[in-house]
């Protein structure tokens, strides 16, 4: 599924999207997380709420420690999920500036559940 996910986006013409394990990691601790607690909401629903809810300083930007925070906030942090997967994470998904929006984590987050409504 994420090869699929890759070939749809690079199609489009956005930054290539080759994700790796942490990254995965990451969108199936939220989906976990999602069916276990909220699996009456929809899932963009959910994700924007829990990665609002991770901005603390409401500024937009995920710091490392603002989604280690969440991530411990679901339950997600370690084993599962370790410091290094998150580094990853951020290495993988940040923009050129090292920082990853609230929208581009909605938007992560929401590849995972339903690839095809992408547009
Ligand atoms: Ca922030």
């Amino acid at each position: 599924m994420l090869a699929n996910i890759a070939i749809r986006l690079s199609s489009r013409g956005t930054r290539p999207l080759v994700r790796a394990m942490s990254t995965t990691k990451v969108q199936e601790a939220f989906e976990a997380y999602r069916q276990s607690n909220f699996s009456q909401t929809l899932s963009s629903r959910f994700a924007k709420q829990v990665v609002d809810a991770a901005d603390t300083d409401k500024d937009g930007v995920l710091t490392k420690d603002e989604i280690v925070a969440v991530m411990k906030n679901i339950d997600a942090f370690e084993p599962f999920l370790t410091n290094a997967d998150i580094e990853l994470f951020l290495t993988e998904s940040a923009g050129a500036d090292g920082s990853l929006s609230t929208e581009e984590l909605i938007t992560i987050l929401q590849l995972y559940k339903d690839p095809m409504t992408v547009k």
